[in-house]
């Protein structure tokens, strides 16, 4: 009952009539979801402790040594969906229960970390949050960085409440992280499989194409006379989809675009769109954006416009620990996935805390979408893989 009663509890928290979430950082409805973790943790006893930059953890005390680290995010992307981060953040603490249930008593402390801003939905930076807490993303930089309405994210954490400038020890005494999260995508679909786990995280990023031209009157400029920074926008987001197609397991999409003045009857001055761009390898993705970058100043030099091309969050490919992922995945037969969706066990990985992460099945594969779904019968063998899981990391050596 303890997964379905914190679900039941959670899953209303920033969802609208068309069951899409918006649980932006710092927002009402992602402060209303983060005062649910800080209510169901103490409830167990759990000692909530915070970050400067808003971070949450909240510590099952036992044993001693370093922390055995779980937990996610519950903040989403625009219109997002149910399960991607808060079914992380709602199973760590029914796993809890479950070891409790069980007898179990922990060799070492049992952390659950909920980080913010992990979609980068309202600011440029993806798991802005973990990597502010290993220390990626250093204040100066955080300083710069500002959401489209201009406010920094220093001063919608101030307004928070928060106070930035005290840093993060969020992340000290941590032994391992392991993150569950619903697959996003359909490979344990194919694999017929309710639990996978982590082997890597593609190499992805964003990157902001600025195209300027000149605004001028929609019917009285002739189309020899124009210089249209849409036309030129319009060609690069099909050469992105072109070079994602002709690269080797990549993809490419344009999914946000801003015009100014954005008018019905004005050729607009500027267009501005987000690349995000993902590949296999390293290699291909730089290539890939490099494609897309030369044809993109390609057809600008055509049309008579000019583009600026600025990479805003960029994240290297991520291989998580092999021998953690084994001895999680081996006795239970779970297979090892690859993952094309960043997460922020990702970046805890590259700050050099073994990490893992276990998967739940999706039945449509489905993501970053208010169709987003995940079976009950699959969220509960997800939290008794992770109880299994933080069992076999926090309990007596071999
Ligand atoms: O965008 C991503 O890859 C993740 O879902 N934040
Ligand atoms: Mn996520
Ligand atoms: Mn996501």
């Amino acid at each position: 009952m303890s997964f379905e009663s914190l679900w039941g509890d959670l899953a209303p928290v920033g969802r609208q009539a068309g069951g899409g979430y918006f649980r932006q950082p710092f927002g009402s409805a992602e402060r209303e979801a983060v005062a649910w973790f800080v209510e169901a943790a103490q409830a167990r006893g759990l000692a909530v402790t915070g970050d400067g930059f808003g971070n949450l953890r909240a510590t099952w005390q036992a044993g001693s040594g370093p922390a055995v680290l779980t937990g996610s995010h519950l903040d989403s992307v625009l219109d997002g969906g149910a399960y991607d981060g808060p079914l992380g953040v709602a199973s760590a603490l029914a796993a809890i229960d479950m070891l409790r249930d069980r007898g179990f008593s922990p060799s070492r402390p049992i952390s659950v970390a909920v980080f913010v801003e992990e979609e980068g939905s309202r600011f440029p930076t993806a798991c802005l949050g973990s990597r502010l807490a290993t220390g990626a993303v250093d204040l100066d930089r955080a300083a710069t960085i500002r959401d489209a309405d201009g406010v920094s994210v220093l001063d919608a954490m101030a307004d928070a409440g928060l106070d930035p400038s005290a840093g993060s020890d969020l992340l000290n005494e941590v032994g391992c992280f392991v993150e569950l999260h619903v697959e996003q995508g359909r490979t344990l679909v194919h694999r017929d499989a309710a639990i996978g786990v982590a082997e890597c995280i593609w190499p992805h990023g964003r990157w902001r194409f600025d195209f300027t031209g000149e605004a001028n009157h929609a019917g009285a400029t002739a189309m020899a006379d124009r210089r249209d920074p849409m036309l030129s926008y319009a060609m690069t987001a099909l050469a992105a989809n072109k070079q994602a197609r002709l690269a080797d397991l990549s993809r490419a999409t344009f999914g946000r675009v801003e015009v100014t003045p954005n008018g019905t009857n004005a050729i607009p001055s500027r267009v501005t769109g987000w690349l995000d761009a993902r590949s296999a390898s390293e290699e291909v993705l730089a290539q890939m954006v490099a494609a897309i970058t030369a044809q993109a100043a390609d057809r600008a030099g055509r049309d008579g416009t000019a583009v600026a091309v600025t990479p805003e969050s960029v994240s290297a490919a991520v291989d998580f620990d092999t021998g953690l992922a084994a001895r999680i995945a081996g006795p239970h037969g779970w297979p090892v996935i690859g993952s094309q969706a960043g997460h922020d066990a990702g970046i805890l990985q590259q700050a050099g805390i073994a990490t893992a992460m276990l998967f739940v099945r999706n039945p449509t594969g489905v993501s970053h979408s208010p169709a987003e779904s995940a079976e009950l019968v699959d969220c509960l063998a997800g939290v008794g893989a992770l109880a299994d899981t933080l069992a076999l990391l926090a309990g007596d050596p071999p």
